[in-house]
């Protein structure tokens, strides 16, 4: 009797309690299916602004974007918080502005940079793949990826987060014709570009060089959506695409004068698709402003980070000797999923390009454009040798010196600058009617600036350090070398 109780008292519930663990080992993911952590993608379109079918450009040909945003959202207003590959994409690996981390100059190079989010993702058990394009103003941190071989050709274990830079549509392919070339060989008759038939911007001259530059950069555009169609297909034939997040954006505007390095709308604004089955309803439209520095934020936030983890600050080494002891927590917001909070501005920043010395910044709201140039005593067009490469930016100044350019085209070329510019972009959507000095506009003037100087003590911009300063401070390191030559051709 004695040893049947013991049995039944204490063995036979073990042995019960074991088959139940197992049981629920086996079966319980079957019967309470937790949903796994979404795969995120990323294509970035080098230099390519929002020129495409789904933004409303009658000139483009973007069928493969133009059907991603029919399966997600396209953001009407997503911008850059700096014009320019380096200092663009500085703030987009960190979550951190370039003006306070000390990557704001093009180029640069921070000695000690903040943690990446993607090192952040590959902690919570993602795995990184970035191929392609690392130009972040620091060399890359050692724990930032876990490869950069194609992913596009053998997929990574899940989670992963997968980026890929098509440079097709970089300022350097529209004006190198081996380039490109190179890039469109795929493209039918169709789909290439009448220069004849191209809209010219009001500030542009309506000269046959530019309608060229224009046409080759719709067709370098068509030849990203060729590649981004590619990728949608692999994603689709490798059976992930329903759980994979979609991000396809560019990294500041188009490569030409007056737009990549410039804070008007035609160097911060770019595209934002965003396509996640069972999350995002297919077609639909976000016209909140989202800033690059709301990515590194968004990214964690879908990986199932809470928002407060990122507002946790980063030792930085180097201790009291260093500028910083410590940097700041990522600075954007979540614009995905139930952690999204919409903000009121977007900002942006340009400084030194290349050897070419300038410091403008700019607030946005939904409708008013704000921008502050620091040093207005400098004009508009002064030389940076890249940029004086491109056919457009040659006429330009031809037809200024034979007096062939007209109110708006002439703008670029004033000896100096305002101190501040407003412009109203839904009215005018160029940028070319200065409102700063107007009456009924200063009640707005008056609310910018006040934008733009909290953000720029808030955030502790850099921008009124000279660069020898950051050099002797340790922070970054001098690359003056660099442009010497440029410097000397002038
Ligand atoms: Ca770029």
């Amino acid at each position: 009797m004695a040893v049947a109780f013991v049995l039944q008292r204490r063995i036979i519930p073990g042995v019960r309690r074991f088959l139940a663990i197992l049981f629920l080992a086996i079966f319980a993911p079957l019967a309470w299916p937790v949903e796994p952590r979404p795969n995120i993608v990323w294509i970035v379109g080098e230099d390519m602004g929002p020129e495409l079918g789904c933004y409303g450009d009658a000139q483009a040909i973007t069928p493969n974007m133009d059907r991603l945003a029919r399966e997600g959202a396209r953001f009407t207003r997503c911008f850059t918080h700096a014009p320019v590959c380096a200092p663009s994409r500085s703030g987009l690996i960190t979550g951190q502005y370039p003006t306070t981390i000390g990557t704001h100059h093009m180029r640069s190079k921070l000695i000690a940079p903040p943690a990446t989010f993607t090192s952040l993702l590959r902690k919570e058990g993602y795995f990184v793949a970035w191929p392609g394009k690392t130009d972040f103003n620091f060399d890359v941190p050692k724990d930032a990826f876990d490869s950069t071989a194609d992913w596009t050709r053998k997929l990574p274990r899940q989670p992963f987060f997968a980026y890929v830079n098509f440079v097709d549509s970089h300022e350097s392919s529209i004006r190198m014709m081996d380039k490109f070339e190179r890039f469109t060989a795929n493209l039918t008759p169709a789909e290439r570009h009448d220069p004849a038939k191209m809209a010219v911007p009001p500030y542009h001259p309506d000269a046959p060089e530019v309608r060229r530059d224009l046409a080759n950069y719709y067709d370098l555009v068509t030849a990203v959506d060729h590649k981004v169609g590619e990728v949608l297909k692999f994603l689709e034939a490798q059976g992930v695409a329903s759980n994979t997040v979609v991000v396809l954006t560019g990294d500041h505007g188009r490569g030409l004068p007056r737009s990549k390095r410039w804070v008007y709308e035609s160097g911060t604004h770019v595209p934002l698709i965003v396509r996640w089955p069972g999350h995002i309803k297919p077609g639909s439209v976000r016209e909140d402003l989202v800033s690059f520095i709301d990515f590194a934020p968004t990214m964690m936030a879908l990986a199932g980070v809470a928002g407060p983890e990122m507002k946790k600050t980063t030792r930085v080494p180097g201790g009291a000797d260093s500028a910083y002891e410590f940097y700041p927590p990522m600075q954007g917001v979540v614009f995905l999923g139930p952690e999204t909070q919409e903000r009121k501005y977007i900002f942006a920043a340009r400084d030194r390009m290349d050897e070419t010395y300038d410091r403008i910044r700019a607030v946005r709201s939904k409708q008013f454009h704000y921008l502050r140039n620091f040093e207005s005593q400098l004009p508009y067009a002064q030389r940076i040798a890249y940029m004086e490469e491109m056919p457009t930016m040659q006429v330009w100044r031809r037809w200024n010196v034979e007096g062939k350019l007209n109110g708006a085209q002439k703008l670029f070329f004033a000896p100096t600058k305002p101190r501040e510019e407003l412009y109203d972009v839904d009215a005018d959507p160029h940028e070319i009617h200065n409102l700063a000095d107007s009456p009924k506009h200063q009640a707005v003037l008056k609310e910018l600036r006040a934008a733009l100087d909290k953000w720029i003590d808030e955030t502790h911009d850099l921008g009124a350090v000279p660069e020898a300063e950051l050099i002797k401070r340790g922070l970054v390191r001098d690359v003056s070398e660099r442009y010497a030559d440029r410097r000397k051709a002038d």
